[in-house]
């Protein structure tokens, strides 16, 4: 056949094709999401994330050296309180979990970058990511205690906060306390563009944080929209957010490229706990290549425009990229 032009020409070869291979993984990119719980010398696997646990700050530190054996050096810790009220005040507790998970962390492992999410729903009896005033989520007196929260993880030694609770102007706030407070150099890796999504149960079920009642779509985004993942994305980088985030990853990748084009800060993506649990279950049941399965949907994160990775697969796909399986 008559043919110039042969694409195949360059998939002849392993060598070829990693030489021209147009999406490159680095652990420094991945960021593991980690349960830290009250109490002492607990650590319970969490039913819904197989292979996932809850620590108690007393034995995190196991998972931390596993870590950073693996080559991860970033981790996002979400706190779950042995008490929660109608104003979440365990959130900016200064001996709250997370922030004596942080004092810890930077104890055992200093070298490791700690980033805390920032939200009431895992603190509040009600599971919402704010307070209440009646059946609505009070979006302005929820700012003032995300603030409360994000500064005392600051105080408490946390590299980086990621606030996800999906309130109008949080960013802003959380920028004014942290630097009226002295803290700024401490950035702010703003969940921008997070779904009222189905994806989320696992974590729910793991951080006991699933509303009492009614659900999160006041305040987390319709995901029959696209133009208003820009609109809030391109809020949060006027109201100073140093990093924007999409979130879940694998239903929403068209999204993480047209924010990735439409803006020009470093953009992450949140593979969250149902995409996880999806994968396990389907590969106990033998039906998948688990392996190959979270690799592809790593690789298509980053294609997508990912600049970082937020995955509970974050030490298996470190040492494969460590190992040449991936990127
Ligand atoms: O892995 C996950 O599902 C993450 C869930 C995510 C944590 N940031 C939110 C889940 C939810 O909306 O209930 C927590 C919101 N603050």
């Amino acid at each position: 056949m008559d043919l110039t032009v042969r694409p195949r020409r360059l998939r002849s070869s392993e060598t070829l094709r990693r030489m021209v291979r147009e999406t490159r993984l680095s652990p420094a990119s991945l960021i593991y999401p980690m349960f830290v719980m009250d109490g002492k010398d607990k650590v319970e696997e969490i039913p819904s994330l197989p292979g996932q646990f809850r620590y108690t700050v007393d034995r995190m530190e196991e998972e931390l050296f596993l870590l950073k054996e693996a080559g991860v050096s970033q981790v996002m810790l979400f706190g779950i309180p042995d008490r929660k009220d109608e104003v979440g005040s365990q959130a900016y507790d200064p001996n709250g979990v997370v922030q004596r998970a942080l004092h810890r962390a930077r104890e055992v492992c200093p070298d490791l970058y700690l980033i805390t999410d920032v939200c009431m729903c895992e603190y509040t009896s009600h599971g919402h990511c704010g307070v209440l005033c009646g059946k609505d989520v009070d979006n302005d007196r929820t700012l003032e205690l995300l603030a409360r929260t994000a500064l005392s993880h600051a105080q408490a030694g946390a590299d980086m906060v990621a606030p996800s609770d999906m309130m109008d102007g949080r960013v802003a706030a959380i920028r004014r306390m942290l630097d009226e407070e002295g803290f700024i150099r401490t950035p702010i890796m703003s969940y921008s563009v997070k779904f009222a999504s189905s994806f989320y149960g696992p974590f729910r079920d793991a951080a006991g944080s699933a509303p009492s009642f009614g659900d999160r779509k006041s305040y987390q985004m319709d995901y029959h929209n696209r133009r208003e993942a820009l609109k809030e994305a391109l809020l949060d980088v006027q109201e100073g957010a140093d990093i924007l985030m999409v979130k879940p990853a694998m239903s929403y990748l068209d999204l993480v490229r047209e924010v990735k084009d439409a803006t020009t800060l470093p953009l992450a993506v949140y593979s969250v706990s149902g995409e996880y649990a999806m994968v396990k279950a389907a590969a106990e049941k033998g039906w998948i290549d688990e392996e190959r399965i979270f690799c592809e949907m790593a690789v298509s994160a980053f294609r997508a425009g990912a600049d970082l990775y937020i995955t509970y697969y974050a030490k298996e796909l470190a040492r494969f990229i460590k190992e040449g399986r991936i990127g």
